[in-house]
């Protein structure tokens, strides 16, 4: 498996043995429904606290919540989509050049999630790339398609400044200032994923990402419009989120749940492939600062409560979560303080 990935543009007739859940460990289509009631929050337009009460209540509910009337220019989200599939319909031998399995880089194309840590694969291609500051990740990033820099870097722009407004309303909602949460989590960075999900012979057998928490603070998801893929852990459930037109699916990471002292849920969420489409899902990470200190503020300690979690910095947090494999435990049982 080292040293491949699945977006040859061959089409495959068998799932490859190394991809093969155990029968306990699969996605199990049958009772997974479509989740009708996922909220969709008009940003754009109201009442600022009518706002984020909102997402203050998605946010304890759900984990999660898409936006709708964002900010982002379609035209910017038209763009991303279009380089971005462009880029996985590259022959193999030119995507090949920039692959990579060391978690560590900060532009790479590889497959699955950690390839050198887990046991069975994952039917995932991805292109990660750190996103911020611009100047100084972008010069590394693909040159084929041509306009790659220029349309990814329009869309991390824009994309950056919603996940902004969000932490905002997300600060406020807790009852904390607006920037609150913000300077808690310092210069924060943004990487990128671009999961391009191939179509697949027995998608029954196995995952596209298993299921999994996001270690990052916030992440931005714009899903294929066209083909679902994306399922939430909802009241020990796993429910599918169709795509909604011309919105973003926002998911509350590891880090919100610590800083939140446990109120705002982490969501585990996965994704499943088909037999028919490929799919594409591209995933914004905003990510704390590597030295800021995460720690719950102390307007939420209150009325004889504990911090749920210890202070810890982001970089001892992601060299755990690296250091396993997806499907395992929650990352954040490791941080957790004895009550
Ligand atoms: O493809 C999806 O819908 C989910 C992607 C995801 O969870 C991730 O990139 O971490």
């Amino acid at each position: 498996m080292a040293g491949k990935v699945i977006s040859t543009g061959i089409r495959y007739t068998k799932l490859p043995e190394s991809y093969i859940r155990p029968v306990n460990d699969r996605p199990n289509f049958s009772p997974v429904s479509e989740c009708n009631d996922v909220p969709v929050i008009n940003i754009g337009a109201g009442d600022r606290r009518l706002i984020s009460k909102q997402i203050g209540d998605a946010c304890r509910d759900y984990g999660f919540f898409q936006v709708v009337n964002h900010g982002v220019p379609d035209e910017v989200v038209k763009k991303m989509e279009k380089v971005g599939g462009e880029f996985f319909r590259l022959p193999v031998e030119e995507k090949m050049k920039l692959y990579s399995e060391d978690p560590a880089k900060t532009m790479r194309l590889s497959t699955s999630f950690n390839v050198q840590k887990e046991q069975v694969h994952n039917w995932r291609d991805y292109l990660r790339l750190h996103c911020y500051p611009l100047d100084q990740y972008s010069p590394e990033w693909p040159t084929n398609p041509s306009y790659f820099k220029e349309y990814v870097g329009n869309y991390c722009t824009a994309v950056r400044e919603l996940g902004m407004r969000i932490l905002e309303f997300i600060s406020e909602s807790l009852g904390l200032e607006k920037e609150r949460l913000i300077s808690i989590l310092g210069e924060q960075g943004q990487h990128m994923a671009i999961n391009h999900y191939p179509v697949c012979p027995e998608p029954e057998l196995t995952y596209g990402l298993p299921g999994h928490t996001d270690p990052n603070a916030l992440t931005i998801l714009l899903q294929d419009t066209l083909v679902s893929g994306l399922q939430v852990l909802k009241d020990g459930k796993w429910v599918a989120i169709k795509p909604y037109p011309n919105a973003f699916v926002i998911n509350i990471g590891d880090q919100l749940e610590a800083l939140s002292n446990g109120e705002y849920k982490s969501v585990w969420h996965r994704a499943v492939v088909n037999s028919d489409q490929p799919r594409m899902s591209i995933a914004s990470f905003l990510c704390p600062c590597n030295d800021s200190v995460l720690s719950a503020p102390d307007e939420l300690i209150k009325d004889g409560s504990k911090r749920v979690f210890k202070d810890y910095t982001y970089t001892e947090y992601y060299k755990k979560f690296w250091s396993r494999n997806l499907d395992q435990e929650h990352c954040l049982e490791f941080f957790k303080n004895q009550q």
